[in-house]
């Protein structure tokens, strides 16, 4: 497969007008008839000819305005159709029959089964595996659909749009037909066909129009899918508060399938969902699990309006829609729990998963300008950086500026495949801003780099603020230029006020954001009338690396004392790193390890108080992880030394907070019923932490297993079977605590799939053993997504000493697995080989290892392109 290039962009030479699919479905023998209207585009060469994308077709019948073609007229390829001498500017109608098997389809891509159920996955470029079509999100049209199949099996049969009707047909086969109105590309289209329960509801829009709400999901389950229906509503409610969208069809429907590659996916009416993100009740699923599921169900309705109704012009604008719709369910799960612990598990979230990913082989801009396979560019980088980069249009135009902005958006581009620049002009255009500078967040890869020094001058009563960014090279791109960066900031006082100088000069400060432009910039605040200590990128403003050297002092200020509460968790954090980021060093060089005082003291004293929600605790408690030291450390890391200097700062916290500790896990015990709200959450995070911290000081794992008999709901339940199997994996309790929890729940594959990641990230190098020994539980199906991310995934991405292990092994079991799932289901190879993107950051040992492992899949022949486009980026 070739580069494709945002520079080589043009439109289509024909329009389409109209889609018209029948489908007879048949577990191996599908038949699809796709009627297409097409015109020839005004301007457009008078001879080209119509070029239809393919993907393992087979072309069983051709059609021009009811004729059969002449075979010299047109070519059919597995990948393509290609018809010439077609007419000029008048309107003509294809007929393109093929046969599809969709019991084989074990890409998940295209139309396929899943137990029993038919299936559709189109985006990115799923729909030519169904028809030949000019399989593009730039080219929307209405679609009608009719399906036909056995009625016994397939009760149900779904698609897009509004139901037009059905009926019966001989031999117990029936239909039923959808028609969607608002055109739509391609990669929007669904259909699903099968015996399934549903939950059901209604919605009264703003305009006072009925909406039908169907959750449909496995029989029995209907209960479990009772969360997520309160979830929808409360999204469509939203929307239309916020961002006044309104939903504009008679029914809207979610799907929840088990064999996914995703979390869900926003076909127009009929959103797809890994079962996983809509299945919930308090024996089986985590506060976690509750959460992931609102955001989620928000996720893929709020596409709705951003992503459906206003679509990408190509794959190159994925984040217009992606990146734009991360920030709307950012927005609504902060509006719908506690904003500042919402923005601080977001941005831990961005520092494990996007900054490694800007920083090492696969670092690519929000916007790329090129790519080989476009299911790669489904990153962290295009989603989460891409909803920072609206962020930071908000904090840059404020939240008026923001809303004219978006309002134009909408209006200007309703019906739309629009582009970044379109988006960003309408934020100018509303307010006036020029924002091309800022535009660069868009196109330059890598996290800038800040550095940023204070000082005070009592006398003048000034404090001078000295900046320098600086955006490292990124595959691609070894150069950069300065970006607009705002940065929101306080001078805290030593009563706790904030200061408010009277002047500013050496640069734009708006309220209270400055905007560092310039590489190097130094801005000066007059009528300071003693010293501050600088809180800067509170919020985190701005997506960046900041080293501002700050005393212990300072930080423990900002930590009591900042009004923004995440800005206390950046200083806590602050605080901590160093202190970790030391303690590897000495583990590494068998020193004694000590932990701070003062992060000691500052942390108890946070957790202990109890004018903080038990949530944000909770998040203090909860030091950076063994990823996050890591990346800090930047190079030559050993994981052994990052997981033994962390545990001994971990067990001098345990041990100097015992008291503390205990005291909060009395006093956070809930007997009554399970409640998943945000609160009753945060009480829960705030126990299991201490818990956590006591099986440290205890050294014994009885009262792990005390709280794992206890449990009355799984998130307590798989904290104490995790706090059991990672610090005291031998010990009897341990065993007994996974053979009950097996027991219980053998029945429920998503609660196995905890089951198997609990296992998968015990630390240590034995743990290889187990996780090969799990892959032949009858549980592990090694064609389900969701078991293989939760055994092999869990274990490559989250098991920092298990999967580096020191001989390779790790890395060798990854380069194995990776080329047993590659063949069946290239996506999800591709995916989890991305749990070495930051290989060449280890030790020389290690890293050596990890580059033969690579070598080795490199070396295969038959790669897919997914994994052949990741190794060798991976290997530049
Ligand atoms: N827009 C959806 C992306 C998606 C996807 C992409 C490639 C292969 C399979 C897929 N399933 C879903 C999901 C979303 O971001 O909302
Ligand atoms: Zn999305």
């Amino acid at each position: 497969n070739k580069v494709v290039e945002l520079a080589n962009y043009h439109p289509t030479d024909f329009v389409l007008e109209r889609v018209d699919l029948t489908f007879e479905l048949d577990p191996t023998n599908s038949k699809v008839d796709a009627r297409l209207i097409f015109h020839r585009r005004e301007g457009a060469d008078a001879t080209a000819p119509l070029v239809l994308d393919g993907d393992e077709l087979t072309l069983s019948g051709l059609l021009l305005d009811q004729n059969e073609l002449p075979a010299e007229q047109y070519d059919a390829t597995p990948q393509s159709l290609t018809i010439r001498d077609l007419p000029g500017a008048s309107p003509f109608e294809i007929t393109v029959t093929t046969f599809i098997n969709p019991e084989a389809n074990s890409q998940l891509m295209g139309l396929y089964r899943t137990n029993g159920v038919y299936c559709t996955q189109c985006e990115a470029e799923g729909f030519r595996r169904i028809t030949y079509f000019p399989d593009r999100p730039d080219v929307l049209a209405p679609y009608t659909i009719t399906i036909i199949a056995d009625k016994a099996a397939n009760p149900l049969l779904l698609s897009n749009g509004n139901y037009l009707g059905g009926g019966n047909y001989d031999e117990g086969r029936h239909f039923a037909a959808w028609f969607d109105p608002h055109p739509k590309p391609s990669y929007l289209f669904a259909l699903v066909a099968g015996d399934l329960g549903v939950v059901e509801d209604t919605f009264t829009t703003m305009s006072g129009r009925e909406v039908a709400l169907k959750i449909y999901v496995e029989r029995g389950k209907e209960p479990r899918a009772t969360y997520a229906m309160d979830a929808l509503k409360r999204s469509m409610k939203w929307d239309e508060d916020r961002f006044g969208r309104e939903y504009d069809l008679d029914i809207f429907m979610v799907v929840a399938v088990s064999d996914f590659n995703m979390g869900a996916m926003e076909n127009k009416g009929l959103n797809v969902f890994n079962d996983k993100y809509v299945l919930a009740d308090p024996e089986t699923a985590t506060d976690q699990d509750y959460a992931n599921i609102e955001a989620i169900i928000a996720h893929e309705y709020f596409h709705n309006w951003t992503g459906n109704r206003i679509t990408c012009r190509d794959w190159f604008q994925l984040s217009l829609k992606e990146g734009l719709t991360v920030f709307r369910d950012h927005e609504f799960s902060a509006d719908m729990r506690s904003r500042p612990v919402k923005r601080i598990a977001e941005v831990r979230h961005l520092k494990s998963e996007q900054f490694p990913e800007d920083a090492g082989p696969l670092a690519h801009p929000v916007r790329p300008t090129k790519y080989r396979e476009i299911n790669n560019f489904y990153t962290t980088t295009v989603y989460e950086k891409g909803s920072e980069v609206i962020r930071m249009i908000a904090t840059l135009l404020g939240p008026e500026g923001f809303k004219k902005g978006m309002d134009l958006y909408f209006d200007r581009h309703d019906g739309d495949a629009a582009t970044v620049e379109d988006f960003v002009k309408c934020f100018e255009d509303a307010t006036g801003r020029d924002l091309n500078q800022f535009s660069l967040w868009y196109h330059q890869a890598g996290t800038p780099l800040v550095t940023a020094s204070g000082a005070y001058d009592a006398a003048a009563s000034t404090f001078t603020l000295s900046l320098e960014q600086r955006v490292p090279a990124t595959p691609g791109q070894p150069t950069k230029e300065p970006m607009h960066i705002p940065l929101s900031f306080a001078l805290i006082l030593d009563n706790g006020s904030v200061a408010t100088p009277t002047a500013v000069s050496g640069g734009e400060v708006t309220g209270d954001v400055l905007h560092l432009t310039e590489q190097k910039q130094t801005f000066t605040f007059s009528g300071v009338s003693s010293r501050p200590v600088l809180s800067l990128n509170r919020s985190f403003s701005a997506p960046i690396n900041l080293h501002l050297d700050q005393s212990a002092d300072d930080l423990g200020h900002i930590a009591r004392h900042d009004s923004d509460l995440f800005a206390r968790w950046q200083a806590l954090t602050d605080l901590a790193l160093p202190n970790l980021m030391q303690a590897s060093r000495d583990a590494r060089e068998g020193k004694e390890v000590e932990a701070s005082p003062a992060l000691i003291s500052a942390l108890l004293e946070t957790a202990g108080n109890h004018a903080l929600e038990p949530a944000f605790r909770a998040q203090v408690l909860a030091l950076p992880g063994e990823s996050d030291i890591a990346r800090e450390l930047g190079s030559n890391n050993d994981p052994d030394a990052i997981h033994a200097g962390r545990t001994a700062v971990l067990k001098a916290i345990a041990g100097a907070g015992r008291d503390l500790f205990q005291h909060l896990l009395s006093e956070t015990r809930t007997d009554g019923e399970f409640s998943p709200d945000a609160e009753s959450a945060g009480r829960r995070a705030l126990r299991n932490s201490a818990l956590s911290y006591l099986t440290y000081a205890e050294q014994s794992p009885s009262i792990a297993a005390k709280a794992f008999d206890d449990a009355n709901n799984m998130t307590d339940m798989l904290q104490a079977m995790t706090l059991l199997a990672h610090r005291f994996p031998d010990a009897e309790e341990t065993s007994a605590a996974l053979q009950a929890f097996l027991k219980r729940f053998d029945n429920n594959p998503l609660v196995i799939d905890k089951w198997f990641a609990v296992q998968a990230t015990i630390p240590g190098a034995a743990t290889l053993g187990r996780v090969r020994a799990l892959m032949e539980n009858p549980h592990f199906v090694r064609g389900n997504p969701n078991r293989v991310r939760s055994l092999v995934g869990s274990f490559t991405f989250s098991n920092p000493t298990g999967f580096n292990r020191a001989d390779g092994e790790g890395y060798r079991f990854l380069a194995e697995q990776i080329l047993e799932i590659d063949p069946k289901n290239p996506q999800l190879a591709a995916r989890i080989l991305t749990s070495m993107r930051s290989w060449r950051s280890l030790e020389p040992q290690r890293a050596d290892q990890a580059r033969s492992a690579l070598l080795s899949i490199d070396r295969s022949s038959s790669l897919s392109n997914d994994v052949r486009d990741i190794v060798e980026r991976m290997l530049k």
